[in-house]
């Protein structure tokens, strides 16, 4: 098999197990080709969650994810995408708890949209997402200036 690539994020809840989670990731084989910090701008996380743009919990999702630092990763491995998915788990982290406890999202995520971590869901999504966050002239920008709230 060849090696392939996929999109992770480390979401705004997770600051804090950043350090963790990387050691996780490289633990289960994946390894990172690319990394950035940012705050993305309500404009990038409504850009960046298109498909859910008009569901109910799209508001939410895009404050959320606006709202403070992420860390995106460019991530490699055999079979990246449903490599990552899995490790992450499943998208409801209360779920996660019973369904599958050993799950980043399990462990890191508390309710609703605080999931702890984003995977694509298939390649082309990956090329997109990857794409977004560090190919594009206004992919999400840097951290500068304190822009972030952690140490606000
Ligand atoms: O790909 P994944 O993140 O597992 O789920 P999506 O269906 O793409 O939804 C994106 C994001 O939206 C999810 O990570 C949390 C949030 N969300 C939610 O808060 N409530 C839902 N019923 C579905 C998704
Ligand atoms: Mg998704």
């Amino acid at each position: 098999t060849q090696r392939s690539k996929t999109f992770g994020m480390i979401k705004p809840d997770c600051y804090n197990n950043i350090g963790k989670i990387i050691d996780i990731i490289y633990s289960k084989g994946l390894r990172i080709s690319n990394l950035k910090m940012v705050r993305m701008t309500l404009t990038n996380a409504r850009q960046f969650y298109a498909e859910h743009t008009g569901k109910p919990f799209f508001e939410d999702l895009t404050n959320f994810m606006s709202s403070d630092v992420v860390v995106g990763m460019e991530l490699v491995a055999e079979n990246a995408v449903p490599k990552w998915r899995e490790l992450m788990g499943p998208t409801n982290p209360i779920a996660a708890k019973t369904d599958a406890p050993n799950t980043l999202r399990a462990i890191f995520g508390t309710q609703g949209t605080h999931n702890a971590v984003h995977g694509s869901d298939s390649a082309t999504s990956a090329n997109r997402e990857l794409n977004f966050f560090f190919n594009l002239p206004n992919s999400p920008a840097v951290l500068n200036n304190c822009t972030c709230c952690i140490i606000k």
